[in-house]
């Protein structure tokens, strides 16, 4: 039979499409009304693809797809260097680098009917949350929801770039302040709420986001209208907008934790929340650039915590702060990195007696964030040492890091409680000593 190559099928353009009802609306309501409850287990279906990809630019290979009538063809395509990672009706599709496409193009007996070069796969497939979670917002939503909510109420709001992830993405913050807009500076006691340090949890992204959301809904009750023309109001909501794309990119889940830089030794990632000047690198994570606690070559290794570094180091006004991750159901505060509590006696009581109240209004367990385990470098200790903000970091509930769309409502009621609260603090912490 004649050498065949039946197609060479090069994907074109990939354009997000707005996911099925999506309004464009800002409207807390209107967010939370997108979310339908999904039935049975909302953790969903295993991976389909095996392999955990690189990221395009570190890879030479295609994914093609070959006729292949029967095992022996698919053994025969194995040894020619072949991952298959999908078997259909007499054909197969999966991996193969370069010298593999050029050997089967080579054996007449093989028939390659499409073969996409990487960097085009892996922008043209899926790329956005599994079906039944679609209400989550992906880094390109987050940040039109955010520049939308900004814009619709740009007396008291603006969005501005706090820097670059690891991949170029703008690390967007959204600021809520009636009289300071963009990175000018402000007296007023400032509040910050970071989330998706971490790549897989995305609730974490939801909570800050929709609070927001919630927060410009409710900006004429009256508490509200005061912290918001009283206090410097930041919410990062998707700190590690690679690792949260890298993470969903295939359209299954790949449980991703850090951000997505390529380390020395090819492996993909370092823990944001391990990368920070506090006791760095000592305790509770590692120095393997493979180990999912990885801390980085350095403290501040990475952009995106250099950012918040920069980010807060020039604002001296933050008094409080909540990094949201998932899953535990706690609200924790210093010490993470030691055993000891904080020194000073009265901000020992107020992380006590703050995280006890936020305890309450969540249901969440309050504790130091060291009796779950020591774990050194993470954000809240730094946030403490360095600048005396009143950190906590909320583990928020679920039975996994893909819980299911089912839970955004209850998770973003409850922690909005905790959010208000810590704003109705932020003008003197010191007040729940009394
Ligand atoms: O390990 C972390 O970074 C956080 N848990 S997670 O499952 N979201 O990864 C907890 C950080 C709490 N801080 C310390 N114990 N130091
Ligand atoms: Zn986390």
């Amino acid at each position: 039979m004649k050498k065949t190559i039946l197609s060479l099928l090069l994907l074109g353009g990939f354009s997000v499409a707005l996911k099925a009802g999506d309004t464009g609306s800002t409207s807390f309501d209107q967010l939370l009304s997108r979310i339908t409850p999904v039935a049975g287990d909302a953790v969903p279906a295993p991976a389909v693809l095996k392999t955990v990809l690189p990221p395009p630019e570190v890879d030479g290979r295609y994914w093609l797809t070959v006729l292949a009538a029967d095992k022996h063809v698919r053994t025969r395509l194995l040894e020619a260097g072949m991952d298959i990672v999908e078997i259909m009706p007499g054909k197969v599709s999966g991996f193969a680098h370069a010298n593999t496409l050029k050997l089967l193009s080579l054996e007449k007996s093989m028939q390659v009917e499409s073969a996409v070069p990487m960097a085009k796969y892996v922008a043209s497939i899926n790329k956005d949350f599994p079906a039944a979670d679609a209400v989550y917002h992906n880094y390109s939503e987050t940040t039109d929801l955010l520049k939308a909510m900004a814009s619709k109420n740009s007396d008291i709001a603006s969005v501005f770039s706090i820097g670059k992830t690891y991949e170029g993405r703008d690390i967007w913050c959204l600021r809520i302040n009636s009289t300071a807009k963009g990175e000018a500076g402000s007296s007023k006691p400032g509040a910050l709420y970071i989330g998706n340090h971490h790549a897989r949890e995305h609730l974490s992204n939801e909570v800050p986001l929709l609070f927001a959301a919630w927060l410009f809904d409710h900006r004429n009750d009256a508490d509200v209208k005061q912290y918001i023309s009283t206090l410097d109001i930041y919410i990062i909501p998707m700190l590690n907008g690679d690792g949260a794309e890298y993470d969903i990119r295939t359209g299954s889940y790949q449980s991703h934790r850090k951000n997505v830089r390529v380390n020395a030794d090819k492996t993909i990632g370092v823990d944001l929340n391990r990368n920070y000047d506090s006791w760095w690198c000592e305790q509770g994570a590692s120095h393997s650039p493979w180990a999912d606690t990885y801390c980085g070559t350095k403290a501040f290794s990475e952009p995106e915590s250099q950012a918040i570094k920069k980010f807060t180091e020039a604002r001296p006004n933050l008094k409080t702060h909540i990094s949201y991750h998932s899953f535990a159901s706690t609200i924790l505060y210093p010490w993470g990195g030691s055993e000891e509590d904080v020194a000073d006696a009265r901000d020992k009581q107020v992380f006590i007696n703050a995280a006890a109240q936020m305890g309450v209004l969540t249901g969440y367990h309050p504790e130091k964030s060291s009796d779950m385990y020591v774990a050194t470098g993470d954000s809240c200790d730094w946030a403490y040492a360095a600048a005396r903000i009143f950190a906590f970091t909320f583990e928020l509930e679920g039975r996994g890091f893909y819980p299911g769309a089912a839970i955004i409502t209850n998770a973003v009621q409850k922690n909005i409680k905790a959010a208000v609260y810590l704003l109705s603090i932020t003008d003197n912490p010191y007040k729940v000593l009394n």
